[in-house]
């Protein structure tokens, strides 16, 4: 059974461009509800962590440099089949690719700095939430 929650974060290039409002705006056009979110400053040590997965990427500097240059906005998604919805509507990795409308498509400006992440497994979701919120932090 699909899950129902998923893991985003704004990232600092949509933060700084003041994007905020309109990336919360395409969650809950899109059905999502927000169960958890703050607005944090990722460590380097914490952004490693995030993306070890990435570490062996020739991109896991850039990434881990880019993801602690400014402020994010990190929150929990709540609807049914959460990932895979979610994934649809922020779009390709590559902005340049993203289907018109999504969310990389209206505020990404390049493979590196685009504009949000999202998870992309069940699993992952669960492990990148209790990354970010603790239980109490989570509704
Ligand atoms: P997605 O965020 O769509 O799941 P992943 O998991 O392949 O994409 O990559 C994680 C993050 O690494 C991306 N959101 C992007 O910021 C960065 N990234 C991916 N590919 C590249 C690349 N070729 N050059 C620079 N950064 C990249």
């Amino acid at each position: 059974m699909a899950g129902n929650r998923t893991l985003t974060m704004i990232k600092p290039d949509a933060v700084k461009d003041g994007h905020i409002g309109g990336i919360l705006s395409k969650i809950n056009e899109g059905g999502f509800r927000i169960v958890a979110m703050k607005m944090t400053h990722l460590t380097t040590a914490k952004a490693k962590e995030f993306y070890a997965v990435h570490s062996e990427r020739p991109f896991y500097g850039e990434l881990v440099e880019f993801m602690t240059s400014g402020p994010i906005v990190a929150a929990i998604l709540e609807k049914d089949n959460a990932v895979e919805d979610f994934r649809k509507l922020i779009g390709a990795t590559n902005p340049a690719e993203a289907a018109p409308g999504t969310i990389r498509a209206l505020y990404a400006k390049s493979i590196g700095e685009n504009a949000v992440h999202g998870s992309d497994s069940d699993e992952n979701a669960a492990i990148e939430g209790a990354f970010h919120f603790g239980g109490t932090e989570t509704f």
